[in-house]
């Protein structure tokens, strides 16, 4: 069989396809690098079913939780799905009613998403359902979601972001005696710096709930699902995303929830830096700085 015998015109344009083909491997393997971990990652879709999390909620026990492992931090404590109001939580009593199960925290973007599972349901009775608010321990103190639920939240089987938020009044024993609409503002997953906090009876007493007062700020409201009555029945579930830039503190050290009589509490501990967008004059002083370096090259 007679070889051809390349010209340098035509072996140069095969050296030059190589190359190309070379380097536009670079590029697609620098391009799949980057964004391999956000396109491939299942996305957290806010719905009240945490199969995105590895998560499975089931009754008598059976719930799983084989927890995705690229979440920035999770706390799994479920207590006995059968135990009654004696059964023991930590610190306190209560139950079923009253077990915090499962606290999931990630990140989505610049969105904290954030899952609970709690035996505490609506239609389990309104003294055995006080849900707590959630609690955001920042470096620059605590700020607190409005969850919502009590007598609203019976009626409906799905409770989402800009319900009618609640405030519950118990006695010293921890029973559930009073329930009241909060104020206007404070609706379901709307976040808030500078409250005042309801502390839980039992001790050690905790912060628990929160009510809006005339110096408190709101720093916008997340996506937000309840599931009350409509998953499972021994269990209901939250599921939340906010955008983090909307808080002004520096880092997010904390995410605590737990029931208004504080008999249980779920909580997972992070070190997270908020990024916050560089004041113009940072930004200047920057564009200084690169600007001296380059004069020190040329130099
Ligand atoms: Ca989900
Ligand atoms: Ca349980
Ligand atoms: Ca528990
Ligand atoms: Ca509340």
């Amino acid at each position: 069989m007679a070889q051809k015998v390349l010209t340098l015109e035509e072996t140069n344009f095969l050296i030059c396809k190589v190359l190309n083909m070379n380097n536009l491997l670079k590029i697609l393997s620098a391009a799949t690098l980057a964004l391999s971990a956000p396109i491939f990652a299942t996305p957290f879709v806010i719905d009240g079913d945490l199969s995105d999390w590895g998560v499975t909620v089931a009754d008598n026990n059976n719930s799983q939780w084989n927890v995705r492992n690229d979440v920035l931090g999770y706390m799994v404590e479920d207590q006995n799905d059968r135990a009654r109001s004696g059964g023991y939580l930590g610190p306190n009593y209560g139950g079923q009613n009253y077990d915090g199960e499962f606290m999931g925290v990630a990140l989505s973007g610049n969105d904290l998403v954030i899952a609970i599972s709690t035996g505490q349901r609506a239609d389990n009775g309104f003294t055995k359902y006080s849900p707590g608010d959630l609690l955001i321990y920042t470096d620059l103190g605590i700020y607190a979601l409005e969850m919502g639920g009590g007598k609203g939240a019976t009626a409906v089987p799905v409770l989402t972001e800009g319900a009618v938020g609640s405030t519950y009044t118990l006695n010293r024993n921890g029973n559930t005696i009073g329930y009241a609409d909060t104020a206007a503002a404070q609706v379901v997953g709307s976040i808030w710096s500078d409250v005042d906090f309801v502390l839980d009876p039992i001790s050690p007493k905790r912060e628990v709930q929160f009510e809006i007062n005339g110096n408190s700020q709101m720093h916008g409201l997340a996506d937000f699902v309840y599931t009350s009555t409509s998953e499972t029945s021994q269990h209901a579930i939250y599921e939340m995303a906010f955008d983090l830039s909307a808080i002004t503190a520096t880092s997010v050290e904390k995410i605590f929830w737990a029931p208004s009589c504080g008999n249980d509490e779920l909580y997972v501990q992070l070190d997270l830096p908020i990024n916050i967008p560089e004041p113009a004059g940072i930004a200047l002083f920057g564009l200084g700085i690169l600007g001296l370096a380059g004069v020190r090259k040329r130099s």
